[in-house]
């Protein structure tokens, strides 16, 4: 009997400590909205070309204004200097991330765990806790050339290139573009399943030289910074091409009331 009432102490307890740490979805710093984007059911090639992404009838994540940038505001030129699109789709294996990034000199000169510092895409899948620390999310980078890396784990396997992630890219006329996958069963400590909703925060590093000048976030506060939450993504199971029948659902309005 009483390890029948420890135990439901415990189960409480942790309700408890579950309730008090979950935060809604951060808020974008100038437009006060809830950074909130679905990630879509598909599946795409990784090979650097979008041509398979209905990217009209998705609703990016947007890392734009100067409210986002974290790091090095006196060095930002505006959105061709540094700014980007997420977009999201998932299938039964992989979840999928195109990154449309304006940058007006590119320049990525770092290896392995240093490609944060040079022109890089930084991507957090976490809780939806407000934490702080490193202990409730994974980080991934990935950049242009192709590099990849995985630094947080909440499994205790990262600091390593992850075999898990694929990448491509290509050259635009005004920056670049990244098509990436992972796998996400190897995020074990995250469930990945239809209508949960999963802690998202892309970051944009970006340099003319050769280290890091500027860091643009999603929330506009440091790239690690989960200690309010970081924005949502909803894991559902419309298709674009579904959603493509009915432009309605596609409102930024329609997003936010789901
Ligand atoms: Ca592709
Ligand atoms: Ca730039
Ligand atoms: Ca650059």
């Amino acid at each position: 009997m009483l390890a029948k009432k420890v135990i439901f102490t415990l189960f409480v307890l942790l309700l408890a400590s579950n309730l008090a740490f979950s935060a809604p979805p951060a808020k974008h710093p100038k437009t006060n909205e809830q950074l909130i984007v679905k990630c879509l059911k598909g599946t795409a090639k990784i090979d650097g070309n979008l041509n398979e992404w209905q990217l009209n009838f998705m609703q990016p994540a947007v890392l734009d204004t100067k409210e986002q940038i974290f790091l090095g505001q006196g060095f930002w030129d505006g959105p061709k200097d540094c700014s980007g699109s997420f977009y999201l789709m998932w299938d039964d294996k992989n979840i999928y991330i195109a990154v449309i990034v304006k940058d007006d000199k590119i320049s990525m000169n770092k290896a392995g765990g240093d490609i944060w510092n040079a022109d890089a895409i930084e991507i957090f899948f976490s809780t939806t806790n407000a934490v702080a620390g490193h202990a409730e999310h994974y980080q991934y980078g990935f950049n242009a050339n192709n590099q990849k890396w995985n630094w947080c784990n909440m499994d205790g396997a990262g600091s390593k290139e992850p075999d898990y992630l694929q990448i491509a890219s290509s050259k635009t006329a005004d920056g670049y573009i990244c098509e990436a996958s992972v796998e996400y069963k190897q995020m074990k400590s995250l469930d990945f399943k239809v209508g949960n909703s999963i802690g998202f925060h892309p970051v944009i590093d970006d340099t003319e030289a050769v280290d890091r000048e500027i860091q643009i976030t999603w929330t506009g506060r440091e790239a690690h910074d989960q200690s309010q939450g970081f924005g949502y993504m909803n894991l559902t199971n419309e298709t674009a091409a579904v959603n493509s029948k009915g432009k309605a659902t596609l409102t930024w309005g329609a997003i936010k009331s789901q």
